[in-house]
């Protein structure tokens, strides 16, 4: 029988930070996971390094259900995203090493294909309407069919989901926490207006999303939701803080705006509600953050019985071991509604090495056995860990606001 042998956990920010798990079995075969946590990366560095690791040394990699209870059941200590973000990187390297052994793509491990292709999503943004516009030609031009609008609010600086500069959106960039304004009022005055925007200029051609990222109440939500169902969105995202299963029946009940949640759900649990009474259209937890692709594929199991399709995270702070994951789910399951697709920097490429490709407003995963993403160790040597912090919203009286 082949056993794991040693099991690495590495860190590297090449452009930002991400925490990787590589298992290797006694056969020689590795597997990678992605186990990064967006400005908590060292606690689950720590929970795999102190934790996991010893408990995964002689076991046997071919057992990745038996591994998953294992790790869940016998912890006690149950959910959370530091505990599922390192039950994933396991999870998703053994998916991985199973791949490699069956010689075999992980797709084809997971039922084969139920599509050509992974239609995705991208992000548009800009400081004000004119630029954001020309960011959804450009984006445009480069064949998306689905893309996310956000802008700056006027007189509220530093609105979540704005590129500064050219390149990729990137939240976490201070060694402690930006502290960022928050207005609703401003924000639900601007909002539906440059969504109208876009929809003016584009036309209804393809898709349009918008990221609430958990600035509202649910009445608040209701209204927003209301107020853009003329411009029939692809979804509205996070409306209200994630944690509240409830307050979606507030919102459902006054629109039919499409709704989307789960980047920052851990699992079943969190979701369980949300599915079963149909509160929400697309569920938006991914491998990394919800326990990997063992217990990705129960979350959208039970969303395929109650309509409810998928719409997974994939922000940059999600490395290519997760994004190759995804695709491979994605591409798998009978209830995939899109894929989101931010990208990744230059350096993040020479060191996650990534046969996912796009084309035609599509990504596709690479044919090789496993995942398809190679770690560069010498490239990732290049890039030291450095603290970052996710920004802090405050509303314009100084409270603290949901980020
Ligand atoms: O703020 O991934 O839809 N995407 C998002 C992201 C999240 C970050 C948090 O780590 O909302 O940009
Ligand atoms: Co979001």
């Amino acid at each position: 029988m082949s056993t794991i042998e040693k099991a690495e956990v590495l860190v590297t920010s090449p452009g930002r930070n991400y925490v990787t798990l590589r298992i290797t079995t006694s056969d020689g075969v590795t597997g990678l996971g992605d186990a990064t946590l967006n400005g908590r990366e060292l606690s689950v560095a720590s929970y795999l390094r102190d934790h996991l690791v010893p408990l995964l040394i002689g076991r046997d990699p071919a057992r990745i259900e038996d591994t998953w209870q294992y790790l869940y059941k016998g912890a006690y200590w149950r959910r959370g995203p530091v505990t599922m973000t390192a039950i994933a990187a396991v999870d998703t390297a053994l998916w991985d090493i199973k791949g490699k052994v069956a010689g075999l793509p992980v797709y084809e491990l997971l039922g084969g294909r139920s599509r050509d292709g992974v239609l995705v999503y991208a992000h548009a943004s800009g400081g004000d309407v004119p630029a954001l516009l020309d960011d959804v030609a450009r984006l445009r031009e480069e064949g998306y069919e689905a893309i996310r609008a956000q802008t700056a609010v006027p007189g509220v600086p530093g609105t979540y989901g704005v590129h500064s500069g050219a390149g990729i959106y990137e939240p976490a960039r201070t060694s402690l926490p930006e502290e960022q304004a928050w207005s609703t009022e401003a924000y639900l005055d601007h909002a539906p207006t440059y969504l109208e925007a876009v929809r003016e200029k584009f036309g209804f051609g393809f898709h349009l999303l918008h990221d609430v990222h958990h600035r509202l109440t649910p009445i608040e939500a209701a209204r927003f939701g209301r107020a853009v169902e003329p411009l029939r969105l692809f979804w509205m995202e996070d409306p209200t803080p994630a944690e509240d299963q409830e307050a979606f029946r507030l919102i459902r009940q006054h629109t039919t705006t499409p709704i989307a949640v789960g980047e920052n759900l851990t699992s079943i649990w969190d979701v369980q509600h949300l599915i079963t009474e149909r509160l929400i259209d697309y569920v938006r937890t991914t491998v990394v953050h919800a326990g990997g692709i063992t217990h990705l594929r129960r979350i959208f199991d039970l969303a395929h019985l109650y309509g409810v399709r998928t719409g997974s995270h994939g922000a940059g702070d999600l490395s290519p071991v997760t994004q190759a994951a995804a695709v491979h789910v994605d591409l798998a399951v009978p209830n995939f509604g899109i894929q989101e697709h931010m990208g990744h920097t230059p350096h993040t490429a020479d060191v996650f090495r990534s046969d996912v490709s796009y084309a035609d407003g599509m990504l596709h995963p690479s044919d090789a056995p496993g995942l398809g993403v190679e770690y560069d160790d010498e490239a990732a040597a290049r890039f030291p860990y450095e603290p970052r912090y996710l920004p802090v919203a405050r509303r314009l009286d100084g409270s603290v606001h949901d980020w």
